[in-house]
C-alpha cells in the first residue's frame, strides 16, 4: 500500500501525468518506467487546453506523423498508453511547446531494439513456410520443364 498522503492512482495506471500549477507544463515531465507499464495523462477542467503529441527527436516542435497523439488540445483529458517496448517516448503539448511544455518517458532501457531482418530470417516462423512455398514452385517449374523436354523427345 502506498503512504496515505500519496494520491491513489486510477485503476490501470502505473503513473499519472497532469498539468502543473503554472498551467503551462506537465507536472511529471520526466518519467522512467518498466516495459509493460501504463502512463495516464489526466487533467480536468484546466483553464487552457493541452494535449500529448509524440515527437520524433528532442527539440521538435511538431508532432511525428503516425506517432501517439491524444488528439486536439482539451481542458479535460484522459489519455493512456501502455508501453510494451524499450524506448524513449518524447512528447509535446502542441499549443505550448514554445513555452517548453514537453515531456519524456524512458521505458526500460530507453533504447528501441533494432530488428535486423537479415539476421532473424532463419529463426522466424513465417519464413520457412515462405521458403517451402518457393521451393515448391521451383519444383513445379522443374517438373513442367522436364515434362516439356520429355514430350519433345
Ligand atoms: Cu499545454
Amino acid at each position: 500500500m502506498p503512504p496515505a498522503d500519496e494520491p491513489v492512482l486510477p485503476e490501470g495506471c502505473d503513473f499519472v501525468v497532469g498539468v502543473d500549477d503554472s498551467g503551462y507544463a506537465y507536472d511529471t515531465p520526466d518519467l522512467a518506467i518498466e516495459v509493460g507499464q501504463t502512463v495516464c495523462w489526466i487533467w480536468e477542467d484546466e483553464s487552457m487546453g493541452h494535449n500529448v503529441a509524440q515527437i520524433e527527436n528532442e527539440g521538435d516542435t511538431t508532432r511525428m506523423l503516425g506517432g501517439k497523439y491524444s488528439g486536439m488540445s482539451m481542458t479535460s483529458v484522459d489519455y493512456r498508453v501502455t508501453f510494451d517496448k524499450d524506448q524513449t517516448f518524447l512528447y509535446i503539448c502542441e499549443p505550448h511547446v514554445t513555452m517548453d511544455m514537453v515531456g519524456k518517458v524512458v521505458v526500460g532501457t530507453g533504447v528501441m531494439e533494432v530488428v535486423d531482418n537479415s539476421y532473424e530470417d532463419n529463426e522466424s516462423n513465417s519464413v520457412p513456410g515462405f521458403t517451402a512455398g518457393l521451393s515448391g514452385m521451383a519444383l513445379a517449374a522443374a517438373v513442367i520443364m522436364f515434362g516439356g523436354r520429355k514430350s519433345e523427345l
